[in-house]
């Protein structure tokens, strides 16, 4: 009986291998949000925070609907939680000590509902969650805890001290900022808000203003079609060249990320856009309090990729393939390989939504954007000009994911796509064309493809700031069963950030340097690298992947620093010692052979396109095939 059980449990779980291979560039509707999904952040393995605005969503808490939830990665389920102010449009992250801050918000109850649905004023509120994965966290929203100044679109970015700075936003919500507040307050507080010239400069498309902390401490700052240096300690502004051929910021909501940072591209900070809205300003806006001022369901979605590395000595913009078809509301997300997934989104319109029949062209509802992009595409800078974006593998999805739609990276490797809502309140999709959509879906990317993932051990819990390096391992099962995919090896260190209207906040990835030497069982240890400083990587928890040939590990959340807010203790970094390569005659080799690269994967974005570890499918077949030729086999023996 224990035998036919025994294979009975290698069977099923061969068919679920199989089954997630099945599911490799597809998506797969796994849940739902039961509340609108307009910001996702996950801090802890198994749950992914979701925040609506307040709305009449069905599902009840605290005696009024809910507008927040916690979803079980585990078991798909649902858990509402109580926020009382309205967060509409608000803006999160993840502070440095692993508390997520959402700041923000709108005003109380301004929508078509009813008393018992009613919210307090949000536009100041300050709402703090230690996350959990017990079902035992609740969100902190009280009244003694408040910002300066109301904020409805403003843009939070955490700092080398796990700090936040919380920039612009609107003193009430419309189509684009009607009542500005170009100031910046951080948390925790600072003092009184600073005046930002730059946010009044770009009034009034300058709403969730596009920001990365730089290597310098300064801020890189987007918006209109400005950028900016931005020395937010003594309020200086460099100006740097206008963004070419559209504009980049809500409600173009251009897809948006900064470039993975690698020892070969000596961590330079490039940020990038692609997509977006080509009108200028005035073309655009009517009033700043109407609807837009043409048709915009007309207005074609732009193609092009802009890139600029804001601390070079004479900053360009600079050109880099376009998409295959143009984009606006596209959630650019950092994969564990390092490439680039973006999904979501619309070929025409803006972001935005407005009041039905305010405008005689509106024939999406209420939605501003037409024509869904339901086919998710990867950027692949290592693959020849031409197919660095490619959707081949990728299936579409079957659920528009219009305004107020969300995507972030979960620790599995898979993409959690939810939300879309252009609408002022709950609308039955049966209702309108883009109703309020609460169907959760898993993007599964390619590398799902591997019947086995990479199960490296010794995985720390923090990485400090230099220091030593740390030690993970991994078996010869991790490595395929072939050395050569030693080479193939990215230690990886990506913070996936809170998604909202197409951006995710602090979302950053590092790629770590490592040597290795080789074990007797034919596995390999690792010498990894620590963080070079908290403003390349600034402190709070972030996922520790492994990539062995294209194949992530699960990730793990490791804490970038002191796990405190504060000044963090920076050491000189030590680099892993020179590395080992394996020799097919002595597998335990220690002959010092250098490695120039202190990398052999070479993997940053400024590689070359030959580089065959970017060809995503072919470097998944085999180990794949592998990994099922195991188990099947084990199978076969436990038969006998
Ligand atoms: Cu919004």
């Amino acid at each position: 009986m224990a035998r036919i059980k025994d294979v009975s449990c290698l069977l099923a779980l061969l068919a679920s291998v199989l089954a997630t291979q099945e599911l490799a560039g597809k998506f797969k509707i796994i849940g739902n949000s039961g509340v609108g999904a307009m910001l996702t952040v996950q801090a802890t393995p198994d749950t992914v925070f979701i925040i609506d605005k307040t709305q009449k969503n069905e599902l009840q808490v605290g005696g009024h609907s809910a507008w927040a939830t916690a979803y079980d990665l585990r078991t798909n389920t649902i858990r509402a939680m109580d926020i009382g102010t309205n967060t509409f449009c608000a803006a999160g992250v993840i502070l440095g000590n692993g508390t997520i801050l959402h700041a923000g918000g709108d005003l109380a109850s301004q929508y078509p509902m009813d008393g018992i649905n009613g919210s307090i004023d949000g536009r100041r509120r300050l709402r703090l969650l230690d996350p959990c994965d017990d079902g035992n966290c609740e969100w902190t929203d009280r009244a003694d805890l408040e910002m300066n100044s109301p904020r409805w679109y403003p843009t939070l970015e955490v700092l080398e001290d796990g700090s936040t700075i919380i920039m612009g936003g609107s003193v009430k919500g419309a189509y684009v900022n009607p009542e500005d507040n170009p100031t910046y307050e951080y948390f925790p507080s600072r003092g009184a808000d600073r005046n930002m010239t730059f946010l009044a400069r770009t009034y009034p498309l300058n709403l969730y203003p596009l920001v990365w902390l730089l290597p310098d401490s300064r801020l890189f700052v987007q918006a209109d079609y400005k950028a900016i240096n931005f020395d937010h300690v003594n309020n200086i502004e460099q100006d740097l060249p206008d963004i070419p051929y559209s504009f980049r910021v809500y409600p173009a909501s251009a897809a948006n990320w900064l470039t993975p940072l690698t020892a070969e591209n000596n961590y330079t900070h490039t940020v990038n856009f692609c997509g977006g809205v080509s009108l200028t300003k005035d073309e655009l806006i009517g009033s700043v309090d109407g609807p837009p001022a043409l048709d915009v369901l007309q207005v074609a979605a732009d193609t092009s990729c802009t890139s600029l590395n804001p601390l070079d000595a004479k900053p360009v913009w600079n050109d880099f393939e376009p998409l295959p078809e143009g984009r606006i509301m596209g959630s650019a997300i950092i994969l564990p390989d390092l490439t680039i997934l973006i999904l979501n989104g619309a070929h025409y319109g803006t972001a935005g939504y407005g009041d039905l029949g305010s405008a005689s062209w509106m024939t999406a509802g209420a939605s501003y954007a037409e024509s869904p992009t339901l086919t998710p595409i990867i950027y692949d800078p290592k693959r020849p000009k031409g197919k660095q974006w490619s959707s081949d593998g990728l299936s579409p999805s079957t659920i528009p994911r219009m305004y107020h739609s969300t995507a972030i990276l979960l620790s599995d490797g898979s993409v959690f796509v939810s939300g879309s809502n252009p609408n002022s309140d709950v609308v039955p999709p049966e209702d309108t064309k883009y109703g309020t959509e609460y169907r959760v879906e898993k993007f599964y990317p390619p590398y799902f493809k591997a019947a086995r993932r990479p199960r490296p051990t010794g995985l720390p819990d923090s990485l400090s700031y230099g220091g030593d390096p740390f030690t993970i391992e991994l078996s010869s099962d991790d490595l395929f069963g072939d050395t050569k995919n030693i080479k193939t090896i990215m230690v990886t260190y990506i913070r996936p950030g809170s998604s909202t209207h197409a951006i995710n906040f602090a979302q950053r990835a590092i790629k770590l340097q490592w040597s290795h030497k080789m074990l007797d069982n034919g596995g390999v240890r690792l010498s990894v690298q620590q963080l070079p400083s908290p403003t390349i990587f600034a402190p709070g928890p972030a996922l520790l992947y492994v990539v062995v040939a294209g194949i992530p590990s699960e990730g793990k959340f490791v804490m970038a620093g002191s796990g405190k807010l504060g000044k963090q203790v920076v050491r000189p970094l030590v680099l892993p010692l020179v590395d080992v390569e394996p020799s097919a005659s002595d597998p335990g080799s220690t002959k010092p052979v250098p490695n120039p690269s202190g990398n052999p994967s070479g993997n940053s974005t400024a590689s070359s396109s030959d580089d065959k570890s970017a060809n995503i499918s072919g470097r998944v077949a085999s180990p794949a095939t592998l990994a099922v030729v195991s188990l099947l086999t084990l199978v076969s023996l436990t038969l006998l």
